[in-house]
């Protein structure tokens, strides 16, 4: 016997949103890689700069950095994602940092 949503599909009337079969969007992580020449200063104002950290959550950041190797920057939409990690790259490139970022799906 043919179901209520089957008999509503075949006559051409839209599933409601939470009855489709769509995946969410995948979200990126953006992520800063530590390295031994790059100023705390410099990262720090990044953090401000491009994922609008207040100096203090920046710092944090920065240090987990610093200690762990890398550390989480902030999560995005892929183009988003994209987008920021070629500002941040090109922003550490133009001030002959070695500062890299990176990023990866969540
Ligand atoms: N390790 C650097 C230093 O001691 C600081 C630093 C932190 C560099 C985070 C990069 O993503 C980074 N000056």
């Amino acid at each position: 016997m043919a179901t209520r949503k089957q008999t509503l599909h075949d006559a051409g009337v839209a599933l409601e949103p939470d009855q489709q079969k769509v995946k969410p969007p995948p979200l990126y992580k953006v992520l800063l890689l530590n390295d031994d020449y790059t100023p705390m200063d410099f990262v720090i104002v990044v953090l401000e700069k491009f994922f609008r950290m207040r100096r203090e959550q920046a710092t944090v950041v920065m240090l987990k950095v610093h200690r762990d190797g890398r550390g989480v920057c902030g999560v995005f939409p892929r183009d988003l994602a994209v987008t920021k990690v070629e500002q941040v790259n090109e922003f550490a490139k133009r001030h002959q940092h070695p500062l890299a970022c990176v990023m990866e799906e969540n």
